[in-house]
């Protein structure tokens, strides 16, 4: 009766399709690995619940049926070699078996072999670069939930945490390779959908590839404890059709690119760098300096009254070019484009009352990307 009991309610965790909708279980995921990478945690699971079953089975049999209060005796047999063969071979035969299928699907998930699109990812704190290596297509993709909902200043959105502005586009039924490293810390490129969680360690270069047979957008986060902003570098692939994703190559390529570099040194009046640099400075800039400019000393300090921003214009410049070695103050230049740093910078100079003090210091409150550009080049 007690084995029945126990049976019914193992048998009833087992209908876990319906669990997995649900949210209680892995996700099947859409591609050939993500589901060989289910299956061979069902089988595990199968097999966990029959030794459940069974050990607990005659364990409550046991107490049960041989309670003192019916007069049992205790046997005072020792050291039986039949049980003692019995209980070493039964579970070794169990971890074979469920060895044979977990090293199938590893050998599966790192054969990176007959790939057609290959992606470099490179994990930053706090935010991933991709690079299209035969496409010449390359960005940052960095978190796009605003301040206000993390702040708990407005309700929090559907995908919140779970949303970036340039997610990675990748063609449906094609084999992608992943080439994964780091810049600073190490990091983990992570979406359960796709059957990818890899390291990305910096100094080395780890593969791994999905193939995904469904479009649609996945999303997935660092899985890696990586410093303060963990939970604010989330990962989003959209997974589009072939001749979609031609579509955005060709829109996105190097050519397009090297025409745009051009109009990227164009001077901006000084209200379109605000606007644009209040913008970009709340995506890359607060997540650590914070919306109010106050930071979070003694690891982010504050930009309002700062010594370097409400100084020269060239030295505020070039601290934003090329960061602090041995901090979280990345070197900016290698990741946005000069008309993105004249605006932060403009937008940084004005805000919080600094205008006052950089006009105080006689320095200039607006940096244009040509500016920007002649720092780069090592002119005054
Ligand atoms: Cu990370």
């Amino acid at each position: 009766m007690i084995i029945r009991i126990l049976s019914f309610i193992c048998i009833s965790f087992l209908a876990t399709a319906a669990y997995a909708s649900l949210g209680w279980n892995m996700p099947v995921g859409v591609t050939p690995v993500s589901k060989e990478i289910y299956e061979l945690h069902m089988a595990g699971f199968y097999v966990c619940c029959g030794i459940g079953v069974v050990v607990f089975g005659v364990l409550i049999y046991s107490l049960i049926k041989f309670r003192k209060s019916k007069g049992a005796q205790a046997a005072h047999f020792h050291e039986h070699l039949g049980i003692e063969i019995l209980w070493t071979t039964i579970p070794f035969l169990i971890l074979v078996a469920l060895a044979i299928p977990a090293t199938i699907v590893l050998a599966h998930i790192h054969n990176t072999e007959e790939s057609e699109l290959t992606v470099k990812i490179t994990g930053y704190q706090w935010k991933w670069k991709y690079e299209y290596l035969d496409q010449g297509v390359s960005f940052f993709s960095i978190l796009s939930t605003n301040q206000d909902q993390i702040n708990n200043k407005a309700p929090k959105g559907e995908f919140y945490l779970l949303e970036v502005d340039n997610p990675l586009v990748i063609p449906v039924d094609t084999k992608v390779k992943l080439l994964i490293t780091a810049d600073d810390v190490i990091h983990a490129w992570w979406v359960p959908s796709l059957g990818v969680k890899q390291d990305a360690i910096p100094g080395y270069i780890n593969e791994n590839w999905f193939y995904a047979t469904q479009t649609g957008t996945y999303r997935g986060q660092c899985g890696e404890l990586c410093g303060v902003n963990h939970g604010f570098m989330p990962i989003v692939v959209k997974v589009v059709s072939k001749d979609e994703f031609k579509q955005w190559v060709s829109l996105h390529s190097g050519s397009v690119a090297g025409e745009t570099r051009k109009e990227l040194l164009k001077p901006l009046p000084e209200s379109a760098l605000m606007t644009l640099g209040k913008v970009e400075y709340e995506k890359t800039c607060a997540m650590c300096h914070q919306n109010s400019g106050m930071g979070l000393p003694p690891t982010f300090p504050p930009l309002k009254k700062s010594r370097i921003v409400t100084g020269p214009a060239t030295a505020n410049i070039a601290y934003v070019l090329t960061g602090v070695p041995g901090t979280a103050m990345q070197p900016f230049g290698q990741q946005l484009d000069n008309r993105t740093l004249a605006g932060i910078i403009t937008y940084i100079r004005h805000a919080w009352g600094n205008d006052a003090s950089v006009l105080k210091k006689k320095q200039s409150l607006v940096v244009q990307p040509q500016d920007v550009q002649n720092v780069r080049e090592g002119k005054k």
